[in-house]
């Protein structure tokens, strides 16, 4: 395998109207979670990918289940949960603006994870472990499964990459910092965007942002910034890469995963860090052409144009 995760995924009730969400007559079914985002991604760029998880065992868990599995997905590590629920979620559209996200997700199975849903021997058999500042937020469990992954990988010799997604429904500011900071020091790369760094560091720029983080213990810091591409740095060097422009932005969400797939294909391809922040900005600019989080992600062979129209392998 290439890459495994674990998070939470949730049902995504989007509204079909805009406005406020008590007028939403018809809502579109779908699924979002960052790792589950990410995998998807990771998948359709022609990686191998597993998902850990728990869902309730229940419609919506195997609608979420089957959704993933369907996108070519390894599953066999999640478990059916009888006693807890799948979480779901809705998004409110607003004319003007991305959508405002109300979550049903307390007490979720996702919520339920443990330590004891770590396969060692699966965690060993990928090249990078990736996971994210929500999974720490949904419960103590939760956080302690984060931290015996991370040591699994380590004790394995994946390379840990770590998104700080910061939920603030999820937690206050300085609740997200102080375990963010402690997971941030056992990662190998850190992805965090400009106003996560913000709250991680207290830094305002890119530049006293890394500084913060590679002295906290990570070997290389990717720092996103939105339109204007991403920033990285190591001890070695720090450069900027140029975004990739997008006509008609129609929802955000989804992005960031986009941006940590394209990144970790570039590295699994064997591209130097410029290069694979440069595929980053690209796979998470196609997220944003669409309102779901994962509708808008790329095969591989419409990255590569030397594809042309050879019949292909998706
Ligand atoms: O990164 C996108 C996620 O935020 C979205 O899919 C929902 O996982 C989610 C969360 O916890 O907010």
């Amino acid at each position: 395998m290439d890459v495994v995760t674990l998070g939470e995924t949730m049902v995504l009730f989007t509204a079909g109207s805009i406005g406020p969400l008590r007028f939403a007559k018809q809502f579109e079914k779908t699924i979002g979670g960052a790792e589950s985002n990410l995998s998807i991604a990771i998948s359709r760029l022609g990686h191998q990918v597993g998902w850990i998880s728990r869902l309730g065992d229940d419609e919506f868990g195997l609608f979420t289940r089957d959704f993933i599995r369907g996108e070519g997905v390894d599953t066999s590590h999640v478990k059916f949960d009888p006693k807890f629920p799948t979480a779901v979620f809705f998004k409110e559209r607003q004319a003007a603006h991305d959508p405002k996200i109300y979550y049903y997700r307390k007490g979720s199975a996702a919520s339920q994870m443990t330590p004891e849903d770590l396969d060692e021997q699966y965690i060993a058999s990928a090249k990078y472990l990736h996971i994210t500042g929500i999974t720490p937020a949904l419960s103590d469990s939760c956080k302690e499964t984060v931290l015996a992954a991370i040591e699994l990988a380590r004790k394995n010799g994946l390379t840990i990459v770590f998104d700080p997604n910061i939920r603030l429904k999820l937690w206050s500011k300085e609740e997200a910092r102080k375990t963010l900071m402690e997971i941030a020091a056992l990662c190998d790369i850190v992805l965090p965007g400009i106003e996560e760094g913000e709250i991680l560091t207290g830094e305002d720029s890119p530049e006293g942002i890394a500084k913060v983080l590679l002295a906290n213990g990570s070997k290389l810091v990717v720092i996103k910034l939105g339109a204007k591409g991403a920033f990285y740095a190591n001890k070695e060097k720090q450069e900027y890469v140029a975004g990739y422009p997008v006509e008609h932005i129609v929802d955000t969400v989804g992005a960031g995963d986009g941006f940590a797939a394209g990144f970790i294909s570039g590295l699994l391809r064997g591209f130097d860090y410029r290069e694979a922040v440069k595929l980053g900005n690209r796979i998470g600019a196609f997220a944003l052409t669409v309102l779901g989080d994962v509708e808008g992600y790329p095969f591989w062979s419409q990255i590569d144009p030397s594809k042309g129209d050879q019949i292909i392998n998706r």
